[in-house]
């Protein structure tokens, strides 16, 4: 890859890995491709969902409902989720064969208690950001390859923000996995980042 290209990699975290609280089905099949594909790299960066206890996401903070029912919050339907990676536990660690790529950045996100935050580079509702702009753009990456937890939430939303603000960006499927919390939204978000202007990869 050139001086110009990262491997963004979202959320390889306990908690979304198989046996977590919020287990992405197949994840643990991601971690040799990324291993691999990581070694025609110079620049790694990691994302961490990194929530407060009691995060407005988890459904154990909205009276009466359960993991995966959907609340409107501040106009946009929100899904809500199992208590996960809540700071400084077991769940939130990102794995070990990620932290053991040396990665130049780890950019948390999820951090406010009122917003959730899929996107490394913004809130859903787009009133914070994080540093990943201003750290690409001080590194001088203007090409990323994304791949990750999952594909239908985090990588997602990240690949759209990523083309948004200028970036090329191409997600490598093999290292992706999604929620799927409705058949087809795998093939639905793969379709989405294609048509946002992603390059769709089974190889790098
Ligand atoms: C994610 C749901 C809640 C993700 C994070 O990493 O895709 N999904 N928090
Ligand atoms: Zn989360």
């Amino acid at each position: 890859m050139t001086k110009h290209s990262a491997l963004l990699l979202v959320d390889i975290q306990f908690d979304f890995l198989e046996g977590g609280a919020l287990a992405v089905s197949g994840s643990n099949e991601i971690l040799a491709p990324l291993i691999a594909v990581a070694k025609s790299f110079d620049t790694i960066i990691l994302t961490q969902d990194w929530h407060p206890a009691g995060h407005k996401s988890f459904a154990t903070s909205h009276d009466g409902k359960k993991p995966y029912d959907t609340v409107l919050w501040k106009d946009r339907p929100e899904v809500l989720w199992p208590d996960h990676c809540i700071q400084h536990t077991h769940g939130a660690e990102l794995h070990p064969s990620v932290l053991n790529l040396h990665p130049a950045a780890i950019i948390q996100k999820g951090t406010y208690p009122e917003t959730d935050s899929y996107s490394a580079f913004f809130d859903n509702h787009r009133e914070q950001r994080t540093d990943l702009e201003e750290w690409l753009t001080q590194h001088d990456i203007r090409h990323l390859v994304i791949a990750g937890l999952a594909t239908d939430f985090c990588v997602l939303y990240t690949v759209k923000d990523a083309l948004e603000l200028g970036l090329t960006v191409d997600v490598f499927t093999p290292g992706c996995r999604a929620v799927n919390l409705m058949p087809g939204d795998e093939k639905k978000a793969i379709e989405e980042m294609k048509s946002a202007g992603a390059g769709i990869r089974q190889m790098i």
